[in-house]
């Protein structure tokens, strides 16, 4: 018999693998979790996303997602855990039940299959989707520069060949089409939370643009009560701030798309670590990354559901 009681959360694992882990948890959580498809990837691979609901219709809701970078793998680790840690305590934490007694949690995990089967198959360090570009022998376009927000500024590039290629046109990637579409139809998304890795830090609105985010300073202080929730775990710090100001430009990117369609609360986790291991992190800190991560992901969702 099939059950999430014996799956390795401390590895990593193959997309066959996790969508057979996400079967499990339905099974064991049938009246809380559900799974849905929100489309097919370049390569007809499923987009699934999990549903965390105790009813109601079309409540408020929260989005998360791992993986749109397909070699950023403690992103899907720490999703697998997430959504496990959220199924296990509805009804036993008190913030988790009186977050899911009101709104819904949709968690899409494997967000770029065809870019996580190629880091398996082919080569580990591979970012981009898999669409085979008309007129280039390069392959993929950044995810996190296909948004329709700011598309095409200086914060990413035109050039096929390069690992932030925007694409021909905004939401040419099934994979970006699929959650917008999902997002669009659904209508009552209050919070987007799109998780990277790696340079610990806590990110939102803007990238593509130097003006603050109208509600700048909510945003900021809920992100300084994270990274401090976060790092009362084990010590791990995190910077956090807009896109622009703690990092670079960045244009098309996910957050900013969400924001400007009505999203108040957009940010980007870029989990551990700094860049000793990167995109390598040994499997060892795969249970330490989720345990610390999950703090800051309840300080978020519960100011969500109290504003
Ligand atoms: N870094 C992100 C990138 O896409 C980022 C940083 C996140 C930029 C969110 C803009 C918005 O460049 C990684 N490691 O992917
Ligand atoms: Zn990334």
């Amino acid at each position: 018999e099939r059950s999430t009681s014996t799956f390795d959360f401390a590895s990593y694992h193959t997309i066959d693998e996790i969508y057979y882990w996400m079967d499990m948890l339905v099974d064991d959580h049938p009246s809380l979790v559900s799974k849905i498809q929100i489309g097919q990837s370049y390569e007809n691979r499923p987009l699934y996303v999990l549903k965390f609901s105790t009813g109601g219709s079309n409540r408020s809701a929260i989005w998360l997602d791992t993986g749109i970078h397909s070699r950023e793998w403690i992103t899907q680790a720490t999703g697998i855990w997430t959504a496990n840690k959220i199924a296990k305590e509805y009804g036993q934490d008190p913030s988790v039940t009186a977050i899911l007694d009101s709104m819904d949690i949709f968690f899409e995990i494997v967000t770029n299959p065809d870019g996580f089967a190629f880091t398996h198959s082919s080569n580990r360090m591979w970012r981009k989707t898999r669409s085979i570009n008309t007129s280039s022998h390069c392959v993929g376009v950044d995810p996190n520069r296909n948004w329709d927000a700011g598309f095409g500024g200086s914060g990413s590039s035109s050039n096929p060949c390069s690992e932030t290629y925007r694409g021909p046109y905004a939401h040419s990637e099934r994979e970006v089409k699929a959650i917008v579409d999902f997002i669009r139809g659904h209508g009552n998304m209050k919070s987007v939370i799109s998780i990277h890795s790696y340079s610990q830090m806590l990110l939102f609105p803007y990238g593509y643009k130097r003006a603050p985010a109208p509600n700048y300073q909510e945003l900021n202080e809920l992100a300084k009560k994270a990274v401090s929730d976060l790092a009362a775990v084990y010590g791990t710090k995190y910077t956090y701030g807009s896109v622009v100001d703690t990092i670079y430009m960045a244009d098309g990117t996910t957050i900013d798309w969400a924001y400007d369609n009505g999203v108040k609360y957009s940010f980007t986790f870029e989990l551990r670590d700094t860049g000793r291991y990167g995109f390598l992190l040994p499997s060892s800190q795969i249970i330490p990354t989720a345990t610390e991560t999950w703090p800051a992901l309840l300080d978020i969702m519960i100011h969500v559901l109290e504003h």
